[in-house]
């Protein structure tokens, strides 16, 4: 007969969906919230600040070295987030005290208890909330990208929301993103840029497959401008999601990639030739130049019902060109936002280390470095993971 190993001292075993947890006795009362390929999510409740949090378990994490630099790359992000707009770690804990038997690990959030794609779901914004939601989005944005992160799926289930309307930026990226997730009339792709859209078209055609990071524009257009304009794909999605919460209604609704852009163009209108010059891949020039000529629409007639200021925010964010799209700190500097603003809580990241994301190492090195990332962690001085 098999005798299990006791607990590390301060730690209890208990079963969540025909696998152990092993937690420390101050996270009490564990439900699962969310599972998929890559974890599993329990709710908890945190004896020591009387607080309820999120613990994520990752599923298997040094199965692969795929997996490894994943879960590696997790932590690193969460433990650098220190914003109050943005998910951040409270906590990261392993039951294993040697390197030699480390496993697994648990990261430790604070509970949001639901999202924007609910929300939407349930009721119509009014502008003052839109104004208050999108405030906090573009914080969060200028934050995460003065640390020179790129979200990259950025839609309302990726937007938590707590009952006092305060919202973080998150990635839920529970399961995998294959290229049939993307395909079809599907809610992953609605909040896609179009740089993004006609770079897998690219890749599509030319039978290259989507290359696997997220580095999508890259190779659509010219290296050098697409460094500066990678995060205007987050503007883009941040704008389609404020579009989505005046309207009561997604605004692009694509039912496959060439439905997507025919949507969004309908909307811009078709690009310059200032735009095409730029696209560096041949099949996106030929494609673009074959479209039917269409102008810009007004978008104070699509946003009738919005103010002038609301509508002013969206010609910043839905332009077509990545390049001229406001920043998060421009679009902030808007009128929409006056009433909300406070320069004090619009804060900048200090830089964040990719140099790991580039580099192959092999899996007991990934499992080394995450063991000390999780050794080296301090908690964040106040309960809801953000600095004071
Ligand atoms: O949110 C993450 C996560 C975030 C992230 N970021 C990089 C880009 O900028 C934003 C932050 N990178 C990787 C992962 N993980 C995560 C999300 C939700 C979750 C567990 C882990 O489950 C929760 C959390 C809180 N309440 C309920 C469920």
């Amino acid at each position: 007969m098999a005798i299990a190993a006791r607990s590390r001292s301060g730690f209890y075993r208990q079963e969540v969906n025909r696998t152990v947890w092993e937690v420390p006795e101050r996270y009490r009362d564990l439900k699962q919230i969310g599972t998929g390929a890559y974890g599993t999510v329990c709710s908890a409740w945190d004896r020591r600040t009387a607080a309820q949090v999120a613990i994520k378990k990752l599923h298997r994490p040094f199965q692969s070295k795929l997996f490894a630099k994943r879960a590696y790359r997790e932590l690193r992000l969460l433990k650098h987030m220190r914003h109050e707009n943005v998910i951040g770690l409270l906590d990261v804990f392993t039951a294993e005290i040697s390197l030699d038997r480390f496993r697994d690990f648990y990261l430790v959030m604070p509970f949001m208890g639901t999202d924007l794609g609910k929300l939407m779901k349930m009721e119509k914004l009014t502008e003052d909330r839109v104004q208050f939601l999108v405030y906090q989005i573009l914080k969060g944005l200028k934050y995460i990208h003065s640390a020179g992160i790129v979200h990259r799926d950025l839609k309302p289930g990726n937007l938590a929301i707590n009952p006092d309307c305060e919202l973080k930026i998150l990635d839920f990226g529970l399961a995998r993103q294959a290229d049939a997730e993307m395909t079809g009339y599907v809610v992953t792709r609605w909040y896609r840029a179009p740089e993004v859209i006609l770079n897998w078209m690219h890749y599509t055609q030319t039978g290259k497959g989507r290359p696997h990071s997220g580095n999508a524009v890259w190779n659509v257009f010219n290296l050098e401008k697409s460094v500066l304009s990678c995060v205007a794909v987050d503007i883009w999605s941040a704008g389609c999601i404020m579009a989505e919460m005046l309207l009561g209604k997604p605004l692009f609704k694509g039912n496959d990639h060439l439905d997507q852009l025919r949507e969004i163009m309908k909307i811009t209108g078709t690009p310059s030739p200032d735009f095409v010059v730029k696209l560096q891949s041949q099949d996106a020039k030929n494609y673009i130049r074959s479209l039917p000529k269409v102008p810009k629409k007004d978008l104070h007639y699509v946003f009738s019902k919005a103010s002038s200021n609301a509508v002013c925010v969206l010609e910043r964010m839905l332009l077509l060109d990545p390049e001229c799209r406001a920043s998060a700190s421009e679009t902030l500097e808007l009128p929409f936002f006056n009433e909300f603003r406070d320069i004090e809580e619009e804060t900048e990241a200090l830089p964040y280390d990719q140099t790991m994301d580039n580099t192959d190492l092999p899996l007991d090195q990934w499992k080394r470095h995450t063991f000390t990332e999780i050794l080296t962690f301090r908690p964040p001085r106040d309960s809801k993971g953000t600095s004071l």
